[in-house]
């Protein structure tokens, strides 16, 4: 199961142990615990000044859901970019509160980019109703599907935009 999850599907290797590990934590369940998946499609990612002092960023989004954490696989730029990175992780039905960071990778520490328009806020926290697909948290509140775009205003910045879906 834990194979044929990661093999069909374009998931980096931290994404597959957290999903076999909340696989395990289904099976354990009662009945009736059904599962479902939030799916983030990064469409857009346009960095708005230099992450690195010596060459172009190189960024990868991170996803975290309840303790889980999927990743994208990074890229290196400094231009707009379309990425198409899908990161997806398990939950269960209901109001899931999901964390979405945009991280320039670093030889020595990874800096996360800011995103959130927040002064010293450089992720986002949103909540996504699995039910009805409703998605707040931001000024104004979306539906899934729908883009979401966000910029950040200190140092080390990038527009994002995005899109949430939950896949039952
Ligand atoms: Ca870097
Ligand atoms: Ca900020």
């Amino acid at each position: 199961m834990f194979e044929g999850i990661c093999a069909g599907a374009r998931r980096s290797l931290a994404g597959c142990v957290a999903l076999a590990a909340f696989a395990g934590a289904v099976a354990a369940a009662p009945s009736g615990a059904a599962a479902e998946e939030i799916v983030i499609t990064i469409t857009k990612l346009q960095p708005l000044d230099k992450a690195d002092e010596l060459s172009s960023g190189d960024f990868f989004a991170r996803m975290r859901v309840d303790g889980k954490a999927a990743f994208s696989p990074v890229l290196s730029g400094d231009g707009e970019m379309s990425p198409n990175w899908r990161l997806t992780l398990p939950v269960k039905r209901g109001v899931i509160a999901v964390n979405l960071a945009v991280i320039d990778k670093d030889v020595s520490v990874d800096d996360p980019i800011d995103i959130n328009r927040v002064a010293n806020k450089r992720d986002l926290d949103f909540t996504v109703n699995t039910r009805t697909g409703k998605i707040e948290g931001f000024s104004e509140s979306y539906k899934t599907g729908q883009t979401i775009t966000r910029a950040g205003t200190e140092n080390k910045k990038a527009r994002v935009s995005f899109t949430v879906e939950v896949k039952k």
